[in-house]
């Protein structure tokens, strides 16, 4: 049985994508344990827990392999303390997915790691579009004033593992403002992975 063609107007300035699937919002107090400042996130968190850090909108056709999910992101501005909003970011389950990602409206960053710790930084605006190779973890950041739109799609088979960043205690590196600009300072937390967890990444690849 063929899958129909759909339509899905973006809208840069609503960040919104018609005709979705499925919208889901992620506020302050669901993102625990993603920031440096962590009494700065607590004292956050405590006066305005409700507030909406991030919204996904996204469509899945298919589940098959070789379909694609593709949706939008969006993003608004603020910090905790001096590191910017950011999403809770991930690999993904099936570690050689890639992604791509495409700038819609405002200033932001895709913060990318591979799994021996490298990371790489892609500064994402209007008509930017971003490829995420296989095996790197990614995460959004919003470095601007305004909301972040994003428009993103992968393989419908690519799935989400959060617990990666866990694993190391946040990613190698934080996004924070210094001098009305962003800077890439060291996770001072960060407890790189072993060969075995690095191993174990690389085999959650299926390719053939
Ligand atoms: C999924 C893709 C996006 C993110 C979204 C929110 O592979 O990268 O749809 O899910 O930008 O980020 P996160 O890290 O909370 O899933
Ligand atoms: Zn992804």
């Amino acid at each position: 049985m063929l899958t129909q063609p759909t339509s899905h107007l973006v809208s840069p300035a609503a960040g919104t994508l018609e005709n979705a699937g499925r919208t889901y919002r992620k506020k302050l107090s669901d993102l625990v344990g993603l920031y440096a400042d962590e009494a700065a996130f607590d004292a956050a968190a405590a006066l305005d827990g409700d507030r909406i850090v991030y919204q996904v909108q996204d469509r899945a056709p298919a589940q098959s392999k070789g379909d694609l999910i593709f949706g939008i992101t969006q993003m608004q501005p603020g910090r905790i303390g001096d590191e910017y909003f950011l999403t809770r970011g991930h690999i993904h389950a099936t570690g050689n997915r890639p992604e791509i990602y495409y700038g819609e409206a405002g200033q932001g960053l895709m913060l990318m790691e591979s799994p021996e710790g490298e990371t790489r930084i892609i500064e994402i605006q209007p008509r930017v579009m971003c490829y995420v190779p296989p095996f790197w973890i990614h995460r959004a950041i919003n470095v601007g004033q305004d909301a972040l739109v994003m428009t993103f799609m992968y393989p419908s088979d690519s799935g989400q593992d959060y617990g990666v960043i866990a694993q190391t205690s946040g990613m190698r590196s934080h996004i924070v403002e210094n001098a009305g600009h962003w800077k890439e300072i060291p996770n001072a937390a960060y407890r790189p992975r072993t060969a075995a967890q690095i191993q174990a990444i690389y085999d959650s690849g299926d390719s053939q």
